[in-house]
């Protein structure tokens, strides 16, 4: 028996299911017995409590974690929203929430998607979409280290990509994803965000192939596409460069190669059974699953040289101005498609066993860990040992749907013995050491990159998911600190009915041994996370939108400039907001049936100065206008009467007297258009 499985098993208690399934699954795909047997020690004393979750914290965390009031935190840290479709940045090490970002999710607190302005951004080839489940977050990067430029995250279930501007801490552009289901393995940058790039969960038939086929027709019909978006250096604007045609699997996770590995992508594959339901079994059965090497290069090179078919699909690009403080959507209709079969020279496949999950590669570049959620080992690779075994042609002799297989122990540098259960993620610290999460033992694993030793372990509380170092996926980590991402909360809150908050756990980790020194709750499901040291950010704010160059159509620049203007059943409102008052505060000549746009403008030029706008039935969320900026909101006056509007954010010591109304009339009313400015009415 493993010792080291007997002492954790005391952490499996919260998991009974997942590890029946995991027993199930072995048995069924006839794996070694020592796994199941080591797996059913883990079940049968699986009522332990977790030695430790008392006293886990030791004398000076709380040191370790204080910040000062009036103190800032020392990193930024970017957090995954998962089924929110947010974004939310926290302070490290205090944990304090500073913002959340809305990027695929509609946001009444801030009017996103809401206001006129904003609604295109949630625009894709489905019409609307107002959710989406946001899993990763990658910083763009000079020279492979993080740059605090901006983030990218990916929409998973209507697949896209979104960029946030970290200027403003708003979402500036979503790119929709064609031939793509479950945007999943995305978005992973190259070390000059040179391409952001996007691999598909669900192979599906492709948009521009007959997509009505028989769901057991997967092996024929099914096919992968890896997503190639290029970078504008200086706008950081998104374009769909090109798409590889893979075959049928379901893609992951992936990392780009960095330093020596520049030029190479590395993504982690399973289903390469190809199985089409019960995927829990069916796609659990091959004892080795793949890495896929991806010189990307190579086919930058065959797309610059004209190669490739072009497909006709469709995609929104949607775009957020901060000029005209409007967003446009636009309707692309074509891509590039390399299909790998027909170069045999860009992907290769390299078996990982099984159902490998994060696909992660150290800061020098020479190693790629691949994680196997089943699997009992940690496979390591080794950049020169794959470009020696693609040199030497050691293939497996049989090819995977057309494309080479290296040989497992041609790639290998070595595996990580007895790591734990369940490996999911993988980052990296400064000194040659990395970290890796265990979904079923539920621990963080420290261990030396070089000779594969363990070095420390330390339960999380309770199954982590994504780990993350600040920087540690990149050429030049942080280190200092870990945070766990954890799926399951249990005991560690005051309970809050059925579903308990989400959970992220702060460890130290300057140490030889990590140290737990953190619990912080965060919002929606955290998967991954990114974290820069806040040098690189605070300093470049967006503190106010300059009035004088405000372009919205519909902007006021001055009070002189508001007014109210009927075309047909439409109401343009030209309002200004400045503490603390509006203008026009009434408005006369609205009848039952008109359509009401009201665009407020923020006069304010001063920081952290918005104003809200709110009013009486509106089928809508408020307006939250920044400095300098125009929003628009939309109300149907359905009924005669008078409507109060009131500013929602609480401006100044007179916000309460910041209001107004709006009188409407019936249908076919001769009531004049007729609005109040400086307590003067001014009838049109
Ligand atoms: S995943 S818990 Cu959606 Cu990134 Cu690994
Ligand atoms: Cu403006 Cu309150």
């Amino acid at each position: 028996m493993d010792l080291y499985a007997v002492s954790k098993t005391c952490q499996l208690y919260q998991s009974p299911f997942k590890i029946l399934k995991l027993i199930n699954l072995f048995n069924m795909s006839s794996i070694k017995l020592s796994i199941v047997s080591t797996l059913f020690l883990a079940l049968t004393i699986v009522s332990c409590k977790p030695k430790g979750t008392t006293n886990a914290i030791s004398g000076n965390a709380a040191q370790k974690t204080y910040v000062a009031p009036g103190k800032y935190d020392e990193f930024y840290n970017f957090v995954s929203g998962g089924f929110s479709g947010q974004l939310s940045v926290y302070g490290l090490p205090s944990g304090r929430l500073l913002r959340v970002i809305p990027v695929f999710s509609v946001d009444p607190e801030k009017g996103w998607g809401y206001s006129e302005e904003t609604k295109p951004m949630l625009n894709t080839s489905h019409g609307f979409v107002p959710w989406d489940d946001l899993h990763h977050v990658e910083m763009s990067m000079t020279d492979g280290i993080a740059d605090g430029k901006w983030v990218f995250v990916n929409g998973n279930n209507t697949p896209r990509l979104a960029r946030i501007d970290l200027k403003t801490f708003r979402t500036a552009e979503i790119i929709e994803l064609p031939n793509s289901a479950g945007n999943h393995s995305s978005p992973f940058g190259t070390e000059n965000s040179e391409y952001i790039v996007a691999g598909t969960r669900f192979s599906v038939p492709a948009d521009y192939d007959p997509g009505d086929v028989p769901i057991d027709s997967y092996k024929q019909n099914f096919k992968g596409h890896i997503s190639f978006v290029s970078i504008d250096k200086n706008s950081g604007e998104m374009n769909l460069a090109f798409q590889l045609r893979t075959p049928g699997v379901n893609f992951d996770l992936a990392r780009c190669g960095k330093g020596k590995s520049h030029g190479w992508f590395f993504f982690s594959c399973y289903n390469t059974e190809q199985a089409n339901t019960l995927l829990e079994v069916n796609a659990s059965k091959n004892d080795k699953d793949f890495i896929m090497a991806v010189n990307w290069k190579k086919a930058e090179e065959y797309v610059k040289a004209g190669k490739g078919k072009k497909q006709s699909v469709k995609y929104a690009h949607n775009k957020y101005n901060d000029e005209t403080h409007s967003a446009t959507s636009e309707m692309k209709n074509e891509v590039t498609v390399l299909d790998v079969t027909e170069f045999p020279d860009i992907v290769y496949f390299i078996p990982c066993p099984k159902s490998p999950h994060g696909c992660d590669v150290d800061p020098t570049g020479e190693y790629i860990v691949g994680s196997g959620k089943l699997a009992a080992l940690l496979p390591v690779f080794s950049f020169d040992k794959i470009q020696k075994a693609i040199a030497d042609k050691t293939f497996e002799e049989q090819k995977y749907d057309g494309v080479p297989v290296i040989k497992y122990e041609a790639a290998l540098y070595g595996e990580v013995q007895k790591p734990g259960l369940g490996p999911l993620h993988t980052e990296f610290d400064a000194n040659g050491n990395a970290y890796t999460s265990f979904f079923v033992s539920s621990e963080v694993v420290k261990w030396n990159i070089k000779d594969l030793k363990v070095l420390d372990r330390q339960p999380t509380f309770y199954s982590v998911g994504h780990l993350m170092v600040p920087g540690g996926n990149t050429k030049k980590p942080f280190g200092k600190y870990l945070v766990a991402y954890n799926k399951i909360t249990k005991d560690r809150y005051l309970p809050t009915g059925p579903e308990l908050s989400q959970s992220a756990q702060l460890y130290d980790i300057s140490g030889d041994k990590m140290e737990l020194i953190l619990d912080f709750p965060t919002i929606g499901e955290p998967h991954y996370a990114q974290a820069v040291p806040a040098e690189l950010i605070k300093e470049n704010q967006v503190k106010i939108f300059d009035i004088k160059a405000n372009k919205h159509k519909y902007a006021s620049h001055g009070e002189g400039e508001t007014k109210v203007v009927r075309e047909g059943n439409q109401v343009h409102v030209y309002i200004t907001a400045i503490r603390s008052h509006f203008a026009p505060d009434c408005i006369e000549g609205v009848k039952v049936g008109d359509d009401v746009y009201f665009h407020v403008t923020n006069l304010e030029q001063d920081w952290d100065v918005p104003h809200g706008f709110g009013v009486k039935g509106a089928n809508n969320a408020e307006l939250l206008i920044m400095p300098g900026e125009t929003s628009t909101l939309k109300w149907t006056a359905d009924r005669v009467g008078i409507f109060p509007i009131y500013c929602t954010d609480f401006c100044s010591a007179l916000h309460q007297e910041m209001q107004g109304y709006v009188r409407v009339s019936p249908k076919g009313s001769s009531t004049p258009l007729k609005f109040w400015l400086n307590n003067k009415a001014d009838v049109q």
